[in-house]
């Protein structure tokens, strides 16, 4: 038997032992309706959940099989794009695990985000199959006839089981389109026609939107998410024995993020169509549909043109302008209407109005929208602002990616931090005992090891696992910074061209996909892998400084470095980054954190204590001035230091130039010095300086090991089982 057809006969048999926790306990239902879920690999996370990891992998091992080849052989699916996509797949494992009956409603991806490549440096973006034969996907009966403006299609509803750790299993509910045809994409390349909407419906998550067919295509797109959506909730609501009137009672739907936005007058179409009067129809959806913001950054904060609206979706315009017309009744600030002067639809704005709870997603992040970007609204509705601190799944951050670490841990303190994650502060008790500190450093060497293998593996790179390894690992942004990182290898590499050299090797590992429609991140990526090449073929630098970019960066690759990694590079201007995950992922697998006052870094910061995190940069508070008074001009910056000035200088120096493409290095030289509108020079000296300190620090290996042991020991605060326990009873209140 292949190992191939061994992950097949694991499939059907871990999808019979699912079936058996299947539950209809719990009278209130919560639907997480979320355009991506980036849920990775199942089979090992379904073991683990089902309390069958270890039996299976002596099994396998008994009959010559490795469960780690079997992971291999499995495809990941990928439905999502980053955080809110990884934060959605969290959610739903913590729901399953603290028997909440609770489903996801999303759209079934056929080539999900995209496949990346590296080709002359440059990012190459392909579809990413993961359907194959066999998979996570059980096909439903459950079919609807979804009517657009101009075409009609036939949907499907494909199943893939969540499984709680030692309780129930929900279902992840992805609709699919019967028409798709995985055919109309080019060959070697991820274009296809955007109008065909029959046959494109479901086959990328967030297509290229830089014209009006890739934008429309995101409209289409979303009202058939939310269309079957609301279609289930209503049937599944009613089979309950709801009357309709009273579907709060039997329902909490939570839209993620505003792709779902539209799900709110959807209802109030179909409720309407049942008899129900318009009013009773908003106030019975506005007591069912509840929001989480997350992100303040304009571009993400949706508004659809409405002549958008009236061509894919005419029967929701006159609903939408109702609720636009109640706004403008009862409110006179023009900033909170639905439909502004230019007859674009904010779709946040509804979600605001017509939704009982308004959440950010870290405690920054929630006094910004309060405070700032939502004070209109703020001011409107205090009492639906909340907030609700990210986290994450230890199921899959540390008992699958990391044994070795959970192993240890559970040797320490026993093994109730698994379903009771504050008890990870019992290992504070160790923080002076000299063997414990030696054994954590032995376990982040073996993974540093493991890492280093996979990666020669995959992509036939060398790294030395004695150097210190520097991790980021993030979608590209230029908020996210991995510009200004750059420039710190910069800097780097012309210290040690000095001859001033590190006490410690340095291996710099990178991981990050650009949107394909984002030049900029394209061209940072290409400046990152030129630097890469320009490094690693110097025989006088490459023995102390090392640059790697990880390809195809996914939940697969995320598990494998994480444990791996001494410092977690975690660098965003303050105030852009709504709260981050990978931050907490890091922290809870023993990596110091290297950051700006930013997202759940501030919160990170007040658990560990300033002495168990480096942070550095201005503050929220000093880059929102900065935005409002124009008071940040790069240019003065450049011009005003020597160092920053021969750092980007170098972006576009005759080695770099050799290497790389002279436009896109000289767009990214331009771009640093006429806009950075991250303020990327305004912490970067600040930031070589505390990298500098950091790695100093490094050489006491002992106090560096103290300080991972309490960023572990307070790490238990972000596991999304304590974000989901908060959201129950804050919110949804399904369990009462
Ligand atoms: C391409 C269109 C688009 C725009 C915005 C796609 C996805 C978005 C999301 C709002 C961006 C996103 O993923 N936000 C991230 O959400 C995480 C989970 O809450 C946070 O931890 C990150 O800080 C936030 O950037």
């Amino acid at each position: 038997m292949t190992v191939k057809e061994k992950y097949f006969e694991l499939l059907d048999k871990v999808k019979e032992e699912a079936q058996k926790k299947v539950s209809a306990s719990g009278k209130k239902k919560v639907y997480y309706v979320s355009a991506e879920f980036l849920i990775g690999k199942l089979l090992s996370n379904n073991l683990i959940n089902l309390g069958m990891f270890d039996e299976v992998k002596e099994e396998l091992e008994r009959e010559g099989f490795s469960i780690y080849d079997i992971e291999e052989a499995e495809p990941e699916p990928s439905l999502g794009n980053g955080g809110l996509g990884r934060l959605a797949a969290c959610f739903l494992d913590s729901m399953a695990s603290l028997g909440i009956k609770g489903d996801g409603i999303g759209l079934n991806y056929h080539y999900g985000l995209f496949k990346q490549v590296f080709e002359n440096n440059c990012q190459k973006a392909l579809p990413n199959p993961w359907i194959e034969e066999k998979s996570w996907l059980t096909k439903t009966d459950v079919v609807y006839d979804i009517t657009f403006g101009d075409i009609k299609v036939k949907s499907r509803m494909y199943d893939i089981d969540v499984v709680g750790y030692d309780n129930r299993t929900n279902k992840l509910h992805l609709f699919d389109v019967e028409s798709v045809d995985e055919s109309i994409v080019k060959e070697d390349s991820i274009d296809f026609d955007k109008k065909d909407i029959k046959k494109n419906l479901t086959l990328f998550l967030y297509p290229d939107d830089s014209d009006d067919d890739g934008r429309l295509l995101r409209v289409y797109q979303q009202y058939f998410m939310v269309s079957n959506g609301a279609r289930l909730i209503l049937d599944e609501c009613r089979a309950a024995g709801s009357n309709l009137h009273d579907l709060y009672e039997y329902a909490a739907i939570q839209i993620n993020d505003t792709h779902p936005t539209m799900i709110i007058p959807e209802l109030i179409r179909l409720l309407t169509a049942e008899g129900i009067s318009m009013d009773e129809a908003v106030e019975i959806v506005s007591k069912t549909c509840a929001y989480t913001n997350h992100t303040i950054l304009a571009e993400a904060l949706e508004k659809w043109p409405l002549s958008f609206l009236e061509k894919a979706v005419p029967q929701l315009v006159p609903i939408i302008k109702e609720l636009d017309r109640r706004v403008r009744t009862a409110f006179d600030d023009k900033s909170v209407y639905i439909i502004d002067d230019n007859d674009r639809v904010h779709m946040a704005h509804i979600d605001i109005h017509y939704g009982y709870s308004v959440n950010g997603v870290a405690y920054l992040h929630t006094e910004i929208l309060k405070k700032e970007e939502l004070n209109n609204f703020y001011k409107l509705y205090p009492e639906k602002f909340n907030n609700k601190t990210n986290g994450i799944t230890f199921r899959r951050w540390l008992l699958h990616c990391n044994e070795e670490l959970a192993s240890f841990i559970t040797g320490l303190i026993g093994d109730g931090y698994k379903k009771d994650s504050a008890q990870l502060s019992k290992l504070l008790d160790f923080k002076n005992d000299e063997n414990v500190l030696m054994r954590l450093n032995e376990i982040k060497h073996n993974n540093k090891v493991r890492f280093a293998d996979y990666l020669k593996k995959t992509q036939g790179i060398d790294i030395d696992a004695d150097s210190v390894f520097d991790v980021q690992v993030k979608r590209l942004h230029e908020y996210k910074r991995q510009q200004m990182n750059a420039l710190y290898v910069i800097y780097k590499y012309l210290e040690i061209k000095k001859g001033n050299k590190p006490k410690t090797p340095i291996t710099v590992i990178f991981g990050a996909k650009a949107a394909p429609a984002y030049v900029i991140a394209k061209d940072i990526i290409h400046l990152i892998l030129c630097l890469s090449e320009l490094i690693n073929n110097d025989p006088e630098v490459s023995p102390y400084l090392k640059v790697v970019m990880i390809e195809n960066y996914n939940v697969t690759k995320a598990a494998k470095v994480i444990p791996a990694c001494d410092i977690s590079e975690q660098i965003s201007l303050a105030s852009k980054e709504a709260s981050g995950t990978g931050n907490m992922k890091f922290m809870l697998n023993g990596a110091l954190t290297l950051g700006t006052m930013d997202g759940a870094n501030v919160e990170i910061a007040e658990l560990v204590g300033e002495e168990n995190i480096y942070t550095f940069g201005a503050d929220s508070n000093t880059v929102i001035e900065h935005y409002k008074n124009h008071t940040y001009v790069s240019k003065d910056i450049y011009n005003g230091d020597e160092l920053i000035k021969n750092l980007v200088d170098f972006i576009v120096s005759s080695d770099m130039i050799r290497l790389g493409d002279k436009e896109m290095l000289t767009r990214l030289y331009k771009e640093l010095i006429n806009k950075d509108w991250f303020m990327t020079l305004l912490d970067l000296k600040e930031y070589i300086s505390v990298k500098e300190k950091a790695l100093a620090d490094y050489e006491d290996r002992r106090a560096w090991a103290a300080k991972a042991l309490v960023n572990i020991a307070k790490s238990g605060f972000f596991s999304s089982d304590r974000t989901i326990a908060e959201y129950d009873k804050d919110i949804w209140k399904s369990r009462k």
